[in-house]
């Protein structure tokens, strides 16, 4: 314990720590803050039973029974959700808002007598319920005459601006990637295809989002604030990097794998949204009501996004009533109860934080700002202190089984190595350890019981700048996944992996068949050790 006092000579000045790299925009703190929200993919195929509409769907066919936006606002909020983004147009072209751009819209459905405007009513039960709103205008148009002349991109921007102005803030404007093809195309019916990195001038088009809506975070593969995370798995890379070198890209030309990672150091921060599906489609099909996520498929990808420093997008589509079905909604609800009991209570409570070194020997500075859950507050160490730790004081034995770790990301995305280690029989032990922290890094593993926890940096290009060190303990009835792997690659994790045999006999495990599936991976560190700490 003695080397955990601090020992640095305080610096005359205590000046904070230059930001390494790219660092996020005012905007793009504002959406970090988001983590989990949901997309709603409604239209025409929600009625054709079809994924991806032609372009030739009647609008008669939009008639929902019985739509209610509150009631699916209020499932996404029992979920956890922070804001939702909503299919204003999908690649079939039918607006969900009465445009005035086209009559290929709600206002020639039976929908309220074709009054009705599903853009409006969502985005007003969202403000009621205090989530934000976004929306998802999709470049390609199977329906418009003009698509892939430069005539369509004047209606694209009028749409685009016609949902700017309407509809008060938006926190998201979500562009895809997917970009010409077959389609109806007025009455052609033939296959057009565009020249990707030119044909949509995102430049412009950017822009105006930038004029009207200056606080929206734009996606696209590209960014150029948030970007795909290459699958549409919902799961990111470990590390996912913040950044990335954003000129390598251009919506609906990616290279999937460096999107998953993002690059180290790169040249944007440009962080990455991870999409993906309650159910195998996008939009509702009656055919899938048994194939809905489980809430503990839904809490696996909640850490293999949010807790890789992304973001989680998930899409529950509302059915043909116009509501989130019965089957989403269970499930939805109970990942909202997992969240809210595991994260509801930080056991670290008052713990006593103490580090190596400290700027400066400046208050400003200090290991306790891990503890005050302000993201705004951070530890930092004097320049040239690259490698500190960080100690816990519980005061007591505390049980936990998950551990949150958020870097200040106004100075950038320090951290390339962490380990955590717990006290156990008169030394530290190390029962975790991993790469990129970012936005936030939660471990979950088997449970640990310690008085004192340590966090060492164990490699950063510059001094770290951590602004939260949290432990929780997850519900009885989550059904605990094996280890986390930190190199595993996305195809090793997309599986829910069970806690197996190696969960209870993992020092049999460690020489078994089963070593190349986790223990490998983790037995620098965990299960084995961590076990000698459980209770
Ligand atoms: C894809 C689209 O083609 C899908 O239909 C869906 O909207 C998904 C989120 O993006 O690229």
């Amino acid at each position: 314990m003695a080397l955990l006092v601090a020992a640095s000579t305080p610096t005359p000045a205590a000046e904070p720590p230059a930001p390494y790299g790219p660092v996020p925009s005012a905007r793009q703190l504002l959406w970090h803050k988001r983590e989990l929200y949901g997309f709603l993919h409604f239209s025409v195929g929600t009625f054709t039973d079809r994924e991806w509409g032609y372009g030739d769907e009647s609008p008669a066919v939009f008639n929902p029974t019985d739509f209610d936006a509150d009631q699916i606002v209020t499932v996404a909020k029992a979920a956890g959700m922070k804001a939702l983004i909503l299919t204003a147009k999908h690649h079939d072209g039918f607006c969900l808002w009465p445009s005035k751009l086209t009559d290929h819209s709600v206002a020639r459905s039976p929908w309220r007598e074709g009054r009705g405007d599903v853009v409006r009513e969502v985005s007003d039960a969202c403000r009621r319920h205090g989530l934000g709103f976004g929306v998802y205008l999709s470049p390609w148009d199977r329906h418009h005459a003009e698509y892939g002349r430069p005539a369509y991109l004047d209606y694209f921007r009028g749409q685009l601006k016609e949902l700017l102005a309407g509809y008060g803030a938006l926190f998201e404007v979500w562009f895809d990637g997917a970009n010409g093809g077959d389609g109806y195309y007025g009455g052609a019916q033939e296959t057009r295809r565009i020249e990707r990195r030119s044909y949509y001038d995102w430049e412009t088009t950017w822009r105006i989002v930038r004029e009207l809506q200056p606080t929206a975070a734009l996606f696209s593969d590209a960014g150029p604030d948030v970007r795909w995370v290459g699958n549409e798995k919902g799961v990111a890379g470990d590390p996912a990097w913040a950044t990335l070198n954003r000129d390598d890209f251009a919506p609906g030309d990616a290279d999937e794998a460096r999107l998953n990672r993002g690059d180290r150091p790169g040249t944007h921060w440009l962080p990455a949204e991870c999409d993906v599906s309650i159910r195998p489609g996008w939009f509702y099909h009656a055919a899938e009501d048994e194939k809905v996520k489980s809430p503990e498929q839904l809490l696996e990808l909640y850490y293999q996004s949010v807790g890789r420093g992304a973001s989680f997008l998930l899409n529950v589509p509302p059915d043909r009533r116009g509501r989130i079905h019965a089957s989403d909604e269970r499930s939805l609800r109970a990942f909202g109860r997992l969240l809210e009991s595991t994260f509801a209570l930080d056991l670290a409570g008052a713990a006593k934080a103490s580090a190596s070194n400290v700027r400066g020997g400046d208050a400003r500075f200090v290991a306790a700002n891990v503890r005050d859950a302000k993201r705004e507050s951070y530890w930092t160490t004097d320049d040239g202190v690259t490698t500190p730790e960080l100690v816990l004081d519980l005061g007591r034995p505390v049980t936990f089984d998950v551990v949150s770790l958020r870097e200040y990301l106004p100075l950038g995305q320090r951290v390339e190595g962490w380990a955590l280690d717990a006290w156990d029989d008169g030394g530290f032990r190390e029962f975790a350890a991993g790469t990129s922290i970012g936005s936030r890094r939660l471990w979950r593993g088997h449970a640990v019981t310690t008085s004192r926890v340590r966090l060492r940096i164990t490699r950063a290009p510059v001094a770290p700048a951590i602004s939260e060190l949290s432990l929780f303990r997850q519900p009885e009835e989550v059904v605990r996944p094996a280890a986390q792997a930190p190199n595993a690659s996305v195809q090793d994790l997309t599986p829910l992996l069970p806690v197996g045999p190696c969960g209870d006999k993992v020092r049999a495990c460690r020489t078994s068949r089963h070593r190349s599936r986790y223990c490998t991976t983790t037995a620098r560190s965990w299960p084995w050790r961590s076990r000698r700490a459980r209770p």
